[in-house]
């Protein structure tokens, strides 16, 4: 900590340098802030504060951070003021709407900017303006694991790890992506708790496991249906439950008896007896079973039913909403700020709402793929216009080049961000936005069920909270009745009138504020919140819409169809612990610590292909290729045959080369892992170039 200067100022707030919110202590000297501490008695932190976190210092004082609004004038961008920036928006919105029809206008919400309040917001304008097109993130980040299970369970399971006698992290490397969940898996295990992680490459959750479950990229359901098997040949499942609370277990059970430990080893490269070894850790762990599954699960054309496989072990261990295994969160009930209920939308062609009906069904949601092709083909009807907040799609959404050309090919497109980003220098208009340390939300921790409030602590003349922005923006275009609260107060209280809380309760409770203490077995008065009110080991709502009712097992084209031309596959996007996504890359200390893109090799394909660290190469799809680093990694890190690079560089943006063409037919989540893929030498290390 600095040293403690006369006018140092002290407030608590929250951080949102990713989704996990935790407390904070933000210490401000002349109007800057010049440090931030993780706050002690935050419920869901306790004091920790991640790299991620500290870096929030770097990133509000940034040099090179946009204060001003842009505007772009030929190849140059031309400072203006924010009353001129938004007045021609405006005009160009309603250009746009009267000559191509409402729905032409779009806006799309970037990781940056959360859940709940700032994507409701973003909701609420584009409906308020008679458009339903909107876009976020979550149409390749979470859902297809939300949905995996929502289709089987009604919600996201959230995990009780501290109670858990075995936790399974599959497909998730928390110490690099959730500090805090990686506090709790481990704290479960000091009581005594089973650690068992498995992924494609020895993550470092899974160096701390007490097994660690090697699988190739993609073919998770095969081992989730090989457990499922073995589960119940030793009879280790849960009768009672699966008796009275779920549908469809009878043709699941039959489904699974397919899986074979030796088919499953065939499969998915894990041992016969590991399989049957796991499936006996499980059962005699039961029903105190935690089971996460993470990001890895996402981005393969079969992801949403492997996903679905692993929550139907929940029904088999009886450990849903179930003490020491996953239960489900109930949520604050903070006031709806979209307009659904008011204004009817389906009507009007969500774009991709055909196209990926359970995603539009389930999250109200347009996919970002769809948008992309709509640009470009003007098919189902045009898209001319959109508003981007806190997300950098050229570097994160597959086949940039093709975004690129979609971003370019606009009307009009704003982006608000705090630096000129690959997709900010494809807009028109470049808005500073403000941060979470410039802004007041709710945030809700639901592994707790209390939420907390982060506070307005500093501000830059320029930069507009994105409410500010789109009630400003919203008066302009004749709808300034849909934001009518005059500031981020009045409208924080009054999404927080129908819960009971005030403000000025959430003010006094910086640890956080408990809206309703957690219960388990809530289904058993309740029910589920599934179409048959029950636990779903067979969907017919996804029958009905001409998918499979069961979460069958299909196994990646790499391995079905293997094409010599691409004999090796990539997973990509595993986090590192400096960077979120394209961000972070601008600050001096990220970039000393972690200073290039690498590709993983395994040391016997490096050798095959004589190369070493430091070399680059050319890793090739069927959609492009992309310039590479090598890093020769461990041979137990990774399986022969199988890569990982991390997204996010400009330098080598491996979207470059993944496939937005191929896609789950479920959620349309794109194939950004198992990818097939070439490596060819280009360069030695030690060379200039
Ligand atoms: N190949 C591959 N691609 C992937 C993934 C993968 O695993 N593999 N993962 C995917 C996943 S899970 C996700 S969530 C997406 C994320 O992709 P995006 O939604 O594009 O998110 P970011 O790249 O983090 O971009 C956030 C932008 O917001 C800006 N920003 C930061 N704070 C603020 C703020 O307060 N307000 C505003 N307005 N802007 C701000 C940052 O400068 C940055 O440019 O990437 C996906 N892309
Ligand atoms: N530092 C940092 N933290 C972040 C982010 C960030 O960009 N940087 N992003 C945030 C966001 S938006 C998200 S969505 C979360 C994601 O957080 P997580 O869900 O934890 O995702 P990752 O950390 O990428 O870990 C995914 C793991 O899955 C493995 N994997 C890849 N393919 C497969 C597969 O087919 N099967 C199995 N079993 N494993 C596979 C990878 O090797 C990797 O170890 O992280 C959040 N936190
Ligand atoms: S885990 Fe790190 S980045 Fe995420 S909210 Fe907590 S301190 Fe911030
Ligand atoms: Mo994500």
């Amino acid at each position: 900590m600095g040293a403690p200067t006369g006018n140092r100022e002290h407030f608590t707030s929250l951080c949102r340098m990713c989704d996990n919110r935790c407390g904070i202590n933000v210490y401000v000297e002349n109007g800057t802030i010049v440090e931030i501490t993780g706050l002690k008695e935050h419920i869901w932190n306790h004091g920790r504060l991640c790299v991620k976190g500290r870096l929030a210092v770097d990133m509000v004082n940034a040099p090179d951070r946009i204060l001003k609004p842009l505007k772009r004038v030929g190849h140059t961008w031309e400072e203006i003021t924010l009353d001129q920036a938004y007045d021609e928006i405006a005009e160009k919105i309603t250009k746009i709407q009267s000559t191509w029809g409402d729905r032409a206008m779009s806006v799309w919400k970037g990781e940056a900017l959360g859940f709940l309040t700032q994507e409701n917001l973003y909701r609420r304008f584009i409906h308020a303006l008679g458009s339903p097109n909107y876009f976020s993130n979550d149409s390749q980040c979470y859902v297809g694991r939300w949905l995996g299970y929502a289709l089987v369970t009604g919600d996201w399971a959230t995990q009780d790890f501290i109670k858990a006698k075995c936790a399974v992290i599959w497909g998730s490397n928390p110490p690099y992506s959730q500090p805090n969940l990686t506090q709790s898996i481990l704290n479960g295990r000091e009581r005594g708790g089973k650690l068992i992680v498995i992924d494609v490459r020895l993550s470092a959750i899974a160096r701390q496991a007490d097994e660690f479950v090697q699988i190739q990229p993609g073919t998770d359901g095969a081992l989730a249906h090989g457990i499922a098997r073995q589960l119940i040949e030793d009879d280790t499942i849960a009768h009672s439950f699966i008796d009275e609370y779920t549908i469809g277990f009878e043709a699941y059970a039959q489904y699974v008896k397919d899986f074979t430990p030796k088919r499953v080893e065939k499969e998915t490269g894990v041992p016969a007896e590991t399989v049957v070894h796991i499936a006996r850790e499980l059962g005699s762990r039961r029903p105190k079973v935690a089971f996460y599954a993470g990001n890895g699960l996402e981005h393969h054309e079969n992801g949403i039913n492997n996903v679905r496989a692993i929550a139907c072990l929940d029904g088999l261990l009886g450990n849903f909403d179930h003490e020491g295994g996953n239960f489900t969160a109930e949520k604050p009930a903070l006031r709806d700020l979209t307009l659904y209920k008011e204004k009817s939308l389906r009507h009007l062609g969500p774009i991709g709402a055909d196209k990926y009906p359970v995603l539009y069904n389930f999250r109200k949601e347009c996919h970002t793929i769809t948008a992309i092709d709509t640009i470009l083909s003007e098919k189902p009807y045009p898209l001319k216009g959109m508003i981007l907040s806190g997300a950098n799609p050229v570097l994160t959404n597959p086949n940039s080049q093709k975004v690129s050309k979609a971003l370019r090919a606009l009307e009009l497109f704003v982006v608000r961000d705090l630096f000129m980003t690959e997709t900010a220098k494809l807009a028109d208009y470049v808005l500073p936005a403000a941060t979470f340390l410039e802004d007041s939300e709710i945030h809700c921790h639901p592994i707790h069920q209390s939420i907390s409030l982060s506070k307005e602590i500093v501000t830059f003349p320029e930069c507009d909270s994105e409410y500010i922005f789109l009630k400003k923006l919203a008066a302009r275009l004749g709808a300034e009745s849909y934001f009518p609260w005059k500031d981020k107060d009045e409208l924080n209280s009054w999404l927080l009138q129908d819960a009971g809380i005030t403000l000025e309760t959430l003010r006094n409770h910086p640890e956080g504020y408990e809206y309703k203490p957690r219960r388990y077995l809530k289904f058993q008065k309740e029910g589920l919140p599934t179409p048959s009110g029950k636990f779903e080991f067979f969907s017919k709502y996804l029958k009905d819409l001409g998918y499979l009712g069961l979460p069958e097992y299909f196994p990646p084209a790499y391995k079905s169809s293997p094409n010599p031309e691409f004999p090796y596959v990539m997973v990509t996007g595993a986090r590192k612990v400096f960077y979120t996504h394209g961000r972070n890359r601008n600050f001096p200390r990220c970039r000393s610590a972690i200073p290039n893109p690498d590709i993983e090799i395994h040391p016997s394909d490096a050798e095959m292909l004589g190369v070493k660290t430091g070399d680059i190469v050319t890793v090739t799809s069927t959609v492009g290729s992309v310039d590479i680093p090598v890093k020769v990694v461990h041979k137990s890190s990774i399986l022969p045959g199988v890569n990982q690079v991390t997204h996010g560089w400009k330098e080598s943006n491996i979207n470059l080369i993944t496939h937005d063409d191929r896609n789950d037919p479920i959620d349309g989540f794109p194939l950004m892992k198992s990818v097939e893929i070439n490596i060819t030498p280009k360069l030695n290390g030690n060379s200039n170039d």
